[in-house]
């Protein structure tokens, strides 16, 4: 009986971690939405396709992306950066629905941001092996808002200055709000893990939200 009472007392209390200066870790933060956001991934790549993007470098991405939003990150043989346009298609990118717009909100707001409104959604899509090198996100105009990511699917193994937080994989469900001094840190995925997801099967999504302007 008591248990109970208690249990509830935890669950109504969101799982809030620092996991480095200025990072906060909200654990399942998305659950409650997971049908939505899946829902609207699948809506997204039918009008936007994931691709794998080519670096200014000349080497195919392992990861494949798509954006929603007002404007969509995007790399080709002359540079990184956010376009309104979907280059594959020559239309706009599909639009950031409020389901979307209100939990980036929500979830800045737990990491101490408040009234973060992002115009860009990158979303990335892992199958076993992809990976994503060391890298830092400086192609937005603002340092001071946070970038919010979203994990679905299969779990990873994230890089963090160049440390691999295998005691803290990402899991489904989990968001984590990047802001402060977290905000300009080296990070990237070691190669996915094989898998099976109830919801997504051998796949992981992950969705950045950023105020690019
Ligand atoms: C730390 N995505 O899209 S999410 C990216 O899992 C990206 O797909 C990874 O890095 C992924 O740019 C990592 C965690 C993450 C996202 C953005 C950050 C960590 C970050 C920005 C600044 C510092
Ligand atoms: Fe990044």
């Amino acid at each position: 009986m008591t248990a109970d009472l208690f249990d509830s007392v935890a669950e109504a209390q969101p799982s809030r971690e620092q996991i480095a200066d200025g990072a906060v870790l909200l654990r399942g933060f998305v659950r409650p939405i997971e049908g939505e956001l899946v829902e609207a991934v699948r809506a997204f790549v039918l009008q936007s396709p994931f691709r794998r993007m080519t670096t200014p470098g000349g080497y195919q991405m392992s990861v494949a992306m798509t954006n929603c939003g007002e404007r969509g990150w995007i790399t080709d043989h002359t540079g990184y950066r956010y376009d309104p346009i979907d280059p594959k298609t020559g239309a706009p990118w599909p639009v950031m629905p409020p389901v979307f717009r209100d939990l980036a909100r929500r979830a800045a707001e737990q990491g101490g941001f408040r009234h973060f409104a992002p115009d860009a959604c990158l979303i990335n899509r892992y199958e076993p092996g992809t990976r994503l090198s060391l890298h830092q996100d400086k192609d937005e105009l603002d340092y001071s808002a946070p970038i919010v990511s979203v994990s679905l699917g299969l779990p990873a193994t994230f890089l963090f200055g160049g440390l691999a937080r295998a005691d803290k994989p990402l899991v489904h469900g989990d968001v984590v709000v990047w802001g402060g001094p977290s905000r300009l840190a080296y990070h990237g995925v070691a190669p996915l893990a094989e898998g099976e997801h109830a919801l997504l099967g051998r796949i992981r999504i992950n969705l950045t939200f950023r105020r690019t302007r």
